[in-house]
Formats: structure tokens, sequence, C-alpha cells
């Protein structure tokens, strides 16, 4: 078991006083602590930008790369070593501007990954700019005049995609947080946990309470997360926004389906009569 002492480390949390961050933080220790882990099978890869300084706050394995690729090092991580839990923590610009690729390409291979993403609507790090989930019209200081894009629908894309696992929370419901996010760690292949989050400084448009007026449960109204129809219909409706599990079902993950020697993780290995001169020579 993961305890809160093993999660703790003497940095203080940088972000502005009422950021969602602080929420999604108590969530993911939260859940990190129901899991039934030891401290060393869990690695949490982190992109860059406000939401991915929690890296500095949660102490564990984790890994803090380049921005828009925390996915595919996820991946790797996982193909290395298939015995982890392996755990994105990023933002919205950084999964569905630059990374966006990976987003897909992840869905599309079910890699056994949980992908939390911090959807503010803005790229916090930089000061605001409007990020790909901003609304039409969204004034920002890189738009002055108003967003002319249509915005990115995480989830409707995830379950257009195939997604095998796909959720929205949000930052200032960490008890339905924890849940989606115990829930998307056992889950077998990429679980997609997109989560509505306020960005207290940037955007004062989507503030916690624009959240919770805009927003309902799937658990509330009967959903069936098997049903993929319904699904969708739901995440196309950006009228009112639902939160909890939109679509589940079962599928061999990424790693169970490599062919072969490929498919033994780097991790078992046998390196005793593994001989590198030849490599090692080449740069002398
Ligand atoms: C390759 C690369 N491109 C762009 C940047 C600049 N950059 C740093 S953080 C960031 C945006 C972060 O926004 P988001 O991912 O939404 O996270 P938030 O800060 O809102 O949590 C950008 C564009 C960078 N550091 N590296
Ligand atoms: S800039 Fe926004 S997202 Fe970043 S710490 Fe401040 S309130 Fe949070």
């Amino acid at each position: 078991m993961i305890t809160k002492e093993d999660l703790a480390t003497p940095v203080k949390p940088t972000w502005c006083p009422g950021c969602g961050d602080f929420g999604i933080w108590l969530a993911v220790k939260q859940a990190l602590m129901q899991l039934d882990a030891k401290h060393e099978d869990v690695v949490i890869v982190y992109g860059i930008g406000c939401s991915g300084h929690m890296c500095n706050f949660v102490r564990g394995y984790g890994f803090e790369g380049l921005h828009g690729r925390p996915i595919p090092v996820a991946e790797g991580i996982k193909l290395a070593n298939k015995k982890l839990k392996v755990i994105v923590v990023t933002g919205d610009g950084d999964t569905y501007g630059e990374g966006m690729n990976h987003f897909i390409s992840g869905i599309r291979g079910n890699h056994d990954v949980t992908l939390i993403v911090h959807d503010n609507r803005v790229y916090g790090l930089t000061t605001g700019q409007a990020s790909p989930t901003a609304e039409k019209g969204y004034k920002s200081k890189s738009t002055p005049t108003g967003q002319i894009e249509v915005p990115v629908n995480p989830i409707a894309l995830a379950v257009a995609q195939d997604g095998s696992f796909v959720a929205r929370g949000f930052s200032a419901d960490p008890q339905q947080l924890i849940k989606l996010i115990v829930a998307g760690v056992q889950h077998k292949g990429f679980s997609v946990i997109d989560v509505l989050q306020n960005c207290a400084t940037f955007n004062k448009v989507n503030t916690v309470t624009w959240f919770k007026e805009h927003t309902y449960k799937l658990e509330d109204e009967g959903h069936d997360p098997r049903d993929k129809v319904a699904a969708f219909t739901r995440a196309i409706d950006e009228t009112r926004l639902a939160t909890g599990i939109f679509y589940q079902d079962e599928r061999e993950p990424y790693d169970q389906d490599v062919p072969g020697e490929r498919g033994v993780p780097l991790v078992d290995h046998d390196l005793s009569e593994a001989d590198i001169t030849r490599t090692m020579n080449e740069f002398l």
C-alpha cells in the first residue's frame, strides 16, 4: 500500500490560490493510496505546464520531459516493463495541441496507460493563451478578438476513435475524480480522463461556478457505459457537460498484442551475454 507519507515532498505547491490543480493533486494522491500497488510499481509521466509541476509535489518515480510528448514516453515505459502502472498527468494544451497525434495514437494502440488531462481551456504556464479546448469566441491575449476555431472535443474524439475507457472529471469534485482515476488505472488499456479545471488567474469565463452550472453526472441519469452510441450522443452535447465514465469496454492492451520476441519486455531480457564492445568501439 502507498501511504500519505510515501507521497509527501518538502516542496510546497506553487499554484495560484484557488487553482483547480489543487483538487486534481488531492485526487491523484488519494487514488494512488487506494490502488493495490507498491510505491515502486507506479510511474507518473508529467507534461510541461502548471499541471506538470505536480511532479514536484508528489514523491515517487516520475519523468517530466518535453511539452506535448508525455504519452509516448509513458508508452515506452510500459513496453519496457509491463508490470508497472503508468500514469500521465498533463494539460489540455500539451495533450490536445502539440500532443494531439499522440493522444489519437495512444487510443488506437490501446496502450495500458492512464491519461489525466487538466482541462482548463488555457495555456496556464505561458500566461493564459487560448488552448485547443477554448470555446469559439473566447478572448485571451493570443485571441484578442475571440477564438476563431471551434474547440476540440476530447471525449467525442476518444469515443469515435474506439477508446476503451473514456471519462470526464471535475477538479472541484475530488471524490468522483478519485473513483475515475482508480477505475482508469485498473482498466487494461488506454484510459482517458479529461478533468474540467478552473484556472483562477487567466480563465475568468470557465470558473468553478461556471463549471458547476454546466455539468451533470452520468450516473445520475442512468447512463450505461457499454452503450457507445449513448456515450457519443452525450459527448457531443456541449450545452450540458457530463462527468463520469462515458464508455468502457475490454480489449487487449498493446503490450499483450506485440508479437514474438518484440513482445518480451526489456526488463525481462537476459543481458548476461550481451556484448556492447563493437557498438562502443564505433564511438572511440
Ligand atoms: C516543445 C515546447 N513547445 C512549447 C512550449 C511552451 N509551453 C510551455 S507550457 C505550455 C502550455 C501549457 O499549457 P497546458 O498544457 O494547457 O498546461 P497548463 O499550464 O494550463 O497546466 C507551452 C505552450 C514548450 N515548453 N516546449
Ligand atoms: S496560472 Fe492558472 S493553471 Fe496555472 S497555477 Fe495559476 S491558476 Fe493554476
